[in-house]
């Protein structure tokens, strides 16, 4: 028993203090634009954890399929509710607004600084684009901005 809770200190400590937690607000206006997350470019360490704010309503955060990382976990946030997602795979992941997809309410999240899958992100990110309505660079912007943060 003395072990077990020496070794969940241990665990909670090494949680607090090596992962962080990151907080990506969902917005109607933000300073670069209309429905928008933001920051909308995140590079974070690998285990740590990003809060998705409902900051405004009826948004939420769904990562995207053939944006993420192979054998890394999904997501799908409710709309107008916060979700945490930890991040326990390297690589580049693109996720969405899902009913302001078509405004170009997305984002990118790279763990680990870890570009592996940058070819895959690419490729999707030109077919998912061409459903924008407006905003229609912003996913080249933002993969622009993972070499240049
Ligand atoms: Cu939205």
């Amino acid at each position: 028993m003395k072990i077990y809770i020496t070794f969940l200190s241990l665990f909670l400590f090494h949680q607090s203090i090596l992962c962080a937690n990151f907080e990506v607000k969902m917005l109607n206006q933000g300073s670069s634009g209309v429905m928008v997350f933001e920051p909308s470019v995140l590079k974070i360490g690998l285990g740590d954890s990003v809060t998705f704010k409902a900051t405004d309503a009826a948004h939420n955060s769904a990562s995207i399929s053939g944006m993420i990382p192979l054998n890394a976990k999904a997501w799908n946030g409710e709309l107008s509710r916060d979700i945490t997602v930890t991040f326990d795979t390297p690589g580049i992941y693109g996720y969405q607004c899902t009913p302001h997809s078509m405004m170009a309410m997305v984002g990118i999240i790279q763990v680990d600084d870890n570009q592996s899958n940058l070819n895959e992100v690419e490729s999707a990110a030109k077919i998912f684009k061409s459903k924008f309505v407006m905003n229609q660079n912003r996913f080249d912007d933002y993969l622009k901005m993972l070499a240049t943060q």
